[in-house]
């Protein structure tokens, strides 16, 4: 399924993405994962899942491993229509297209699972995926995520004076770095792709992130400590350039939307039940130590007024408040 094919990115641009003929349509997906993180097995879930709703032939080229850059850049290829069709990637990253679409992973925005299960269960964020929709073409066919959001740093942190000042790395939403400055570190907006050197030649001292990730990218080598402010419940949504899916025959499409939803579900589960695991197989590897925060109730009440004044901005009050009622 996954046919990985030595093309230099400039070729796959030239090419197109996506060839509609009546023998074969080809949907390329990208992940910056290897086959076991699990935005890699969701997609492969979901290209299995078409197969099964869709009578036609479809290839799916399913691009590991960072091949096709990182989510900064799938964001832009999915608003053009070229290189990649499909793929699984944080709102947070999609915000030069869709300001408010970071709503949906924006820190603490979550009481627990069962809140971020029931939010992304039922249809409060479709104001979100309208405007990226319209702003950007690119559609949300899914949900997925479920990882826990936590500090990741070169020396432990176990309290709010220790984070005070804290060189890190945040996603390139503006969102990001206000929640982070708020509770007083000392947020950079910097690609995915050079945290790990950012790290190790101490351009920073630590980022965020969530524990299929770290072990995927053996993060701990450079930041083998890991704080519980458990921040954030990860949103991905599974998206498709909205060129492509206007190309798609009529039973196609609706393939997509069945599987995408269903795949969404498939992900939530396994990343979900993953992430605990993941995070203790580093520990007891001896990969990392993990720390618990001092009074994390107290980052809730800093970050609140922030998050308050981006909806605000946003016109989206009532959009949080909704999705705080779930
Ligand atoms: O922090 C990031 O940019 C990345 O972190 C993880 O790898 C994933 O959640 C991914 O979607 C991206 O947000």
């Amino acid at each position: 399924r996954n046919l990985t094919r030595a093309a230099t990115l400039v070729g796959l641009c030239m090419a197109g993405t996506t060839a509609v003929s009546a023998q074969e349509i080809t949907l390329r997906g990208a992940s910056m994962f290897d086959e076991q993180h699990a935005f890699t097995k969701t997609m492969e879930k979901f290209a299995e899942l078409v197969d099964e709703y869709y009578d036609g032939d479809v290839v799916f080229d399913l691009r590991l491993n960072g091949e096709l850059g990182v989510e900064a850049d799938y964001v832009t290829f999915l608003q053009q229509g070229v290189a990649i069709d499909y793929t699984i990637m944080a709102p947070s990253n999609m915000a030069t297209f869709a300001p408010s679409i970071p709503l949906m992973d924006m820190p603490f925005l979550f009481r627990d699972q069962d809140h971020w299960e029931a939010t992304l269960s039922s249809d409060v964020l479709k104001p979100l995926e309208d405007e990226l929709l319209e702003k950007a073409d690119i559609m949300v066919i899914g949900y997925t995520g479920g990882g826990v959001r936590n500090v990741i740093s070169k020396e432990p942190i176990e309290n709010l004076e220790q984070l005070a000042g804290f060189k890190m790395r945040v996603m390139g939403a503006p969102i990001q770095a206000q929640i982070f400055s708020a509770l007083t570190a000392a947020p950079s907006a910097i690609a995915y792709n050079e945290v790990y050197n950012a790290i190790q030649t101490g351009v920073i001292a630590g980022f965020e992130n969530e524990a299929a990730s770290i072990q995927n990218l053996k993060f701990y080598e450079v930041a083998p400590h890991v704080t519980l402010t458990k921040h954030a419940i990860t949103v991905r949504p599974i998206v498709m350039s909205g060129k492509t899916f206007r190309k798609l025959p009529d039973p196609l499409q609706q393939a997509v939307l069945k599987a995408g939803v269903e795949a969404g579900a498939f992900g939530r589960e396994l990343e979900s039940r993953e992430d605990g695991q993941k995070l203790q197989e580093m520990v007891d590897a001896g990969q990392l130590t993990v720390h618990e925060f001092a009074n994390r109730e107290q980052l809730l009440e800093m970050v609140a007024p922030v998050q308050d004044a981006y909806a605000a901005e946003l016109g989206a009050t009532e959009l949080l408040e909704a999705i705080r009622a779930k």
